[in-house]
């Protein structure tokens, strides 16, 4: 709806630039990108002084950015023809295509990106920088702020939650960037017949959708079981969890709903399928999680969300039977 009070017109005779942008991401895992590249894996953009550069952007994801340019102005294409709006700012909705140009008119380098600063961190720009121009006199240190910059989007950041239940901790941690993850989660009951066990995943998510991830991992398990317990999984092979101490590798692929559907071999020559779904919001506050394998485990828990870092929380799982607990999480 904006319209300037006078004409912004770019010089009509200039050679035209044209790029696309994608904006792209993962709601679930938190990070973003502009055609599935953050900063740290893209070139600079050369762009040339007197030429008009016009940028079309589609959102395919579903939050809203709101993309600003350093040093420049930009004119939103839109209805008003000659008196589209100068802007530094453009806040672009989920599934929206717009159209923004500029007079390649500075000096050196100048960044473009989400204002969304943990976006921006995550990746979600790129660097436009003058051919055979001189540097930007607002950057001392070019090469160190270039270098500085990538740091951003290479950061692993660190996750952990633990369930201090009655029947035992259950609990997870991961580290993780934009493409690898590393976690490790574990069920720690208080005695033998409960059973202690821990899952070591590291893997890396692929394609733009982030959908699959392949993954190498560890798995350690202890468990005293009755005299006449003889336990196999659905496939026939005997349970091991006994006793176990294997490495796998592993796919785990995000299915509609985000189920989470993960099949992993053993060193040992099992085989085990997983279903998963964490965090169903059932109310403002209430999360429910849901895990079924074919190891014939099965875990069903309710959190109700009192603060940030902690809530309340029920589950029943198939080894430890049902606790009630607090959870704390960072
Ligand atoms: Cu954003």
């Amino acid at each position: 709806m904006l319209k300037s009070p006078f004409k912004t017109n770019l010089p009509k005779d200039a050679p035209v630039k044209e790029l696309r942008f994608t904006l792209s991401g993962n709601m679930n895992r938190y990070v973003w990108s502009l055609d599935n590249k953050v900063v740290s894996e893209t070139d600079k953009i050369l762009i040339k002084k007197g030429e008009n550069v016009r940028i079309v952007m589609y959102n395919g994801s579903m939050m809203r950015h709101p993309m600003h340019l350093h040093g420049h102005d930009f004119r939103i294409l839109n209805e008003h023809g000659d008196y589209a709006p100068l802007k530094n700012v453009i806040d672009i909705m989920p599934m929206e295509t717009d159209t923004i140009e500029f007079q390649a008119n500075a000096d050196g380098d100048w960044f473009f990106h989400c204002h969304i600063l943990y976006h921006m961190m995550a990746g979600m720009g790129r660097i436009f920088t003058y051919e055979n121009s001189a540097p930007n006199p607002l950057i001392h240190h070019p090469e160190m702020a270039f270098k500085m910059l990538k740091m951003d989007d290479r950061m692993f950041h660190f996750m952990a939650e633990n369930d201090f239940a009655s029947n035992g901790n259950d609990g997870e941690a991961m580290f993780s960037n934009t493409r690898w993850s590393i976690g490790t989660e574990w069920r720690l009951g208080y005695n033998d017949e409960h059973g202690y066990e821990t899952e070591t995943h590291i893997g890396r998510y692929i394609g733009k959708n982030q959908w699959l991830m392949p993954f190498i991992g560890f798995d350690w398990r202890y468990r005293r079981m009755g005299m006449d317990e003889q336990e196999q999984n659905l496939f026939g092979q005997k349970n091991t969890k006994d006793n176990r101490s294997v490495f796998s590798a592993g796919l785990e692929y995000t299915l509609p709903m985000l189920i989470k559907a993960q099949v992993e071999v053993y060193t040992d020559g099992n085989v085990r399928f997983q279903f998963e779904r964490k965090d169903i919001p059932l109310a403002k506050r209430l999360r429910m999680n849901l895990m079924w394998n074919t190891d014939k485990e099965y875990m069903a828990g309710l959190k109700y969300i009192v603060a940030r870092n902690f809530g309340i929380t029920t589950h029943y799982d198939s080894d430890m039977g049902i606790g009630f607990g607090v959870n704390l999480n960072y």
